[in-house]
């Protein structure tokens, strides 16, 4: 279509029917630049008042989650701490794995709230759980307090082992840096938390 445009353009329209005449000036029509400032401005405010509204929700932590996890980023696997009541459970942690299933698993109660802290002090991480729908970045020299570090979800109402992996190529090994959720009923979980920190042999 518009390779016909073209065509038809240097068919019809290339005789001049002024000599020298200017096309029709719109500079200082005062409408036309009220449209130009008025469109973009009120299209950036509308895109910002939602942008900024649903980021609010989507990274508000309640403080009281039914289950902590610090998650610990490192080239190129995971340490997961669980901590539940205040009291943290043995780490879990990974090498890396070309298959999730074999890196380490973090073992999560369903429908319940979790809360995660993101560290790292090497490179750049990126924590994600395609399940979750969440996705964030790990930054190594973030202080303990920065709200950045932290994000909740609710875990689904299914039971099942989920992928995760790093979402941010962060050296050789990167894309071995994969690990697993698995989810699991309430009662499952609680006696998963008994043994974890009863235990001290791993
Ligand atoms: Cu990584």
């Amino acid at each position: 279509m518009v390779i016909a445009l073209i065509v038809w353009a240097c068919i019809f329209h290339t005789k001049r029917k002024a000599k020298a005449e200017l096309p029709p000036q719109v500079r200082y029509n005062l409408p036309i630049e009220m449209l130009y400032t008025l469109v973009p401005l009120v299209m950036v405010s509308v895109f910002f008042f939602f942008t900024a509204r649903d980021s609010d929700t989507l990274t508000k932590v309640s403080g009281n989650p039914d289950v902590k996890v610090k998650v610990e980023a490192f080239q190129w696997s995971w340490r997961f701490t669980t901590t539940v009541d205040g009291k943290a459970g043995k780490p879990v942690v990974g090498m890396p794995v070309s298959d999730y299933q074999q890196g380490p698993q973090l073992v999560l109660p369903v429908n319940s709230t979790v809360e995660f802290d993101l560290f790292t002090d090497d490179v750049i991480h990126s924590f994600w759980v395609p399940n979750m729908i969440f996705k964030r970045d790990i930054i190594p020299g973030i202080p303990d307090d920065n709200p950045g570090r932290k994000f909740e979800i609710k875990t689904l109402g299914e039971t099942g082992v989920y992928a995760g992996r790093c979402a941010e190529l962060c050296g050789a090994d990167h894309s071995r840096m994969l690990f697993s959720v698995k989810l699991v009923s309430q009662d499952d979980f609680k006696s998963y938390i008994a043994s974890n920190q009863a235990g001290s042999a791993q």
